[in-house]
């Protein structure tokens, strides 16, 4: 049975790869750091008791910027795979945080690198890298790809980059099997709600559900290139299975501007909404309401820009070019954007219908200004 080491299985990648290597026969182990509250909604459902005999899955405590403790976890799991997913993964953040996200996303890779380069498990241990589109940055070329330059434009993307040049040089140095994923930008159900495809996705639901009126967004210009998690975490997989070590662009090829997406949204539940203003001053209202179930009133303005969004250095244009992950990884995402933002939607209105309830039966439900 292969033993797989996951960074990050508390998020959106960890929790649907902890589940696909489940399904391959792996023994997976996870860390996790201590929080206040629960924070493992998100495997819950994989979550196996530790009293019972043969579990293969297991979770242990722990944080990137503790060199000591990965060291310990590394030695005690013996991972034929890890994947390093952990990171303070939310770009406008880092600019609020860019000290922790270097040591967390760029020297945390680096611990997890050295902790296998001292333990001496060089020849058994395959290490993954939670590379990203963000090393991009301000556009060099489209579509990008393995060779396009990088021009990271935020301390997350400038972290990142450390992490993916230190994962080459270790693989070069050591001979280690260490290899980054470029992934672009990859949503679900399971998103965390601050990014923006899942922002808009809960406001649609909550507004479709008149829990809320409007949601305010920042860039509606920038085009993002989006897939699936599902998808993406199938390929983080392929790429620690191949013979020789290589780095991979995993993309859709295809993008799409935020405002695009704000209408695809809306159109799952029926309501049509018309873009008019620029700048910071650009709204959307609803032209049309075809669905019986919700009752949104035409014209209401239901999208505003707020500047608060804006970045102080934005990446405009992302679309990745995946030709060498589909020839040599033999790699197919399975869901269009169409597919992706249906599931999204369906999601949180599942979700909010429960809110609604709650309402309706003289509970408070908190409000989210995100
Ligand atoms: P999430 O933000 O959903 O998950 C991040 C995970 O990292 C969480 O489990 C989080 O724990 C954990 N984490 C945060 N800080 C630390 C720390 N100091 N020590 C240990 N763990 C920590 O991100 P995604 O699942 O979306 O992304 C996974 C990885 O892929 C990240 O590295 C991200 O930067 C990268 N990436 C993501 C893309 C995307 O579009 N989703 C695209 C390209 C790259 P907790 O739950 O406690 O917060
Ligand atoms: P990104 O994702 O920065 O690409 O990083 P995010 O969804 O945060 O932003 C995408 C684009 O949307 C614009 N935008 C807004 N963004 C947020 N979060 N909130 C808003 O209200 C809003 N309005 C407009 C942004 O300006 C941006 O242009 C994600 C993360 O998962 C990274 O960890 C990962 O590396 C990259 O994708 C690939």
């Amino acid at each position: 049975m292969k033993i797989a080491l996951i960074t990050g299985i508390t998020g959106q990648d960890g929790a649907y790869l902890a589940e696909l290597l489940l399904s391959k026969g792996y023994e997976v182990h996870g860390i996790k750091r201590r929080s206040s509250l629960f924070n493992t909604q998100r495997i819950d459902h994989i979550y196996e008791d530790p009293h019972e005999k043969n579990v293969r899955f297991k979770l242990h405590y722990g944080d990137l910027s503790d060199s000591t403790n990965i060291i310990r976890i590394i030695q005690e799991v013996q991972p034929d795979e890890i994947y390093n997913l952990g990171a303070m993964s939310h770009v406008q953040v880092s600019f609020e945080e860019p000290e922790y996200t270097a040591n967390v996303d760029g020297i945390g890779t680096l611990r997890i690198l050295e902790a296998v380069r001292l333990l001496g498990l060089t020849k058994k241990t395959k290490i993954y890298q939670a590379s990203t589109s963000e090393l991009y940055g301000l556009v060099q070329q489209v579509p990008q790809s393995e060779t396009t330059p990088f021009y990271p434009r935020s301390p997350y993307a400038v972290a990142k980059l450390y992490g993916y040049w230190i994962t080459v040089n270790y693989r070069e140095a050591y001979d280690m099997f260490a290899v980054n994923g470029i992934l672009f930008n990859h949503e679900s159900p399971l998103r965390g709600e601050t990014f923006v495809t899942r922002k808009i996705t809960r406001a649609v639901a909550r507004i479709a559900l008149g829990l809320q009126d409007k949601v305010y967004l920042g860039n509606l210009d920038a085009q993002r290139d989006w897939g699936h998690a599902k998808d993406f975490v199938e390929a983080m997989w392929l790429i620690l299975q191949q013979e020789v070590a290589e780095d991979f662009v995993i993309a859709t090829g295809i993008t799409t501007r935020i405002r695009d997406f704000v209408r695809m949204a809306f159109a799952e539940v029926g309501i049509e909404v018309d873009f008019s203003g620029e700048g910071e001053h650009e709204i959307a209202k609803v032209t049309k309401c075809n669905n019986p179930d919700f009752q949104v009133e035409i014209g209401k303005e239901v999208v505003a820009v707020d500047p608060r969004y804006f970045r102080p250095t934005e990446v405009e244009l992302l679309i990745g070019d995946p030709t060498k992950s589909m020839t040599k990884l033999g790699w197919k995402p399975k869901y269009d954007l169409k597919a992706l933002v249906n599931d999204m939607v369906a999601a949180d209105v599942l979700l909010f219908k429960k809110d609604r309830l709650l309402e309706s039966s003289g509970h408070r439900v908190p409000n989210y200004y995100e």
